[in-house]
């Protein structure tokens, strides 16, 4: 068991997976690669019935170290599913209609950074050739857009775009898994903060994806279980007109790659008054709305 009101380290947070993947036959994990400083990058999947070859609900959570609440807002998840299976009738039929898989740290060196010395890092931990600055944004090292508008190629920059699409072992190991899944992977999301909103593509362009109205509809009932439930204002839309460009990130390969129409990222609490820096007694309540807004949203898909 983990405490789910605190924030929790990389050792942690591994050791509440392995813990659970021993002692519950419902999850299992997988080493899907590891960092640039050696951590493994763990991918928890919950199932019901692995033979079953299920569509999947896939979440990246922490690919950008500071965003501390997104980690511990999976880590929630996980732990409210599984001890949810079987006695809450809504987390039941959700288990046994898709099969849940979450990598809780996707960039395990950039969280420990910012565990031990730099509370505000964003990149992962390599060691950019040339430069002194280190790090790689991971969110812009994907192949959609690679390189372009909204990313830098300055290793000082912490929108640095990285030697070559996929050059991280951090965003490989994403990658792999999704391509791994990517014909039953029915929803994938990308977990980020702050700002209170759910974006989909495009986040390289303004242009708007062709299954468009059918993401705006996902997008709402997510987003209107979220206020329904606290009244956290949310809003939603494609990234490169809600937000701003972004080019490389997870959720244009989730989708224009991998085929995954229903790839989101959200941005979870809060709009800048704590900004990353979310006090601990805020992760079950940002958790608790999150997790009715997905519910909402694995429902009307
Ligand atoms: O800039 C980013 O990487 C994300 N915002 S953050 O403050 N968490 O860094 C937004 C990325 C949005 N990308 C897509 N929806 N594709
Ligand atoms: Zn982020």
């Amino acid at each position: 068991a983990i405490d789910v009101e605190n924030y929790h380290t990389y050792e942690e947070i591994m050791a509440y997976l392995a813990d659970l993947a021993s002692t519950n036959p419902l999850v299992s994990t997988l080493v899907a690669g590891t960092s640039v400083e050696g951590r493994e990058i763990v991918q928890a999947t919950i199932s019901s019935d692995r033979s079953a070859n299920k569509p999947i609900a896939w979440f990246d959570c922490n690919i950008h170290a500071r965003e501390w609440i997104t980690a511990a807002t999976c880590v929630w998840i996980i732990d409210t599913i599984t001890t949810g299976y079987g006695t809450d009738a809504e987390i039941t039929a959700l288990v046994d209609q898709y099969d849940w898989k979450f990598v809780p740290v996707a960039n395990p060196d950039g969280y420990v950074y910012s565990w031990t010395n730099d509370r505000m890092w964003r990149k992962n931990r390599a060691i950019n050739i040339g430069a002194s600055c280190v790090g790689v944004d991971l969110n812009r090292n994907f192949p959609s857009g690679f390189g372009g508008e909204g990313s830098s190629n300055l290793a000082c920059s912490e929108t640095h775009h990285g030697v070559s699409a996929l050059s991280e072992p951090e965003s490989q190991a994403l990658q792999a898994l999704i391509a791994a899944d990517s014909a039953r992977v029915k929803s994938a999301i990308s977990m980020h903060s702050y700002s209170q909103l759910w974006l989909s593509s495009y986040s390289y362009k303004t242009a708007l994806p062709v299954e468009y109205p059918e993401m705006l509809n996902a997008m709402k009932a997510g987003v209107d279980a979220i206020v329904a439930t606290y009244g956290t204002p949310y809003e939603y839309g494609s990234t490169g007109t809600v937000l701003y460009i972004a080019s490389g990130t997870t959720t244009d390969h989730y989708y224009e790659n991998e085929g995954i129409v229903h790839s989101y990222t959200i941005e979870l609490r809060d709009q800048g008054r704590y900004g990353f820096q979310l006090p601990a007694s805020l992760i079950v309540p940002t958790a608790t709305e999150t997790w009715n807004g997905i519910k909402a949203y694995m429902n009307a898909i």
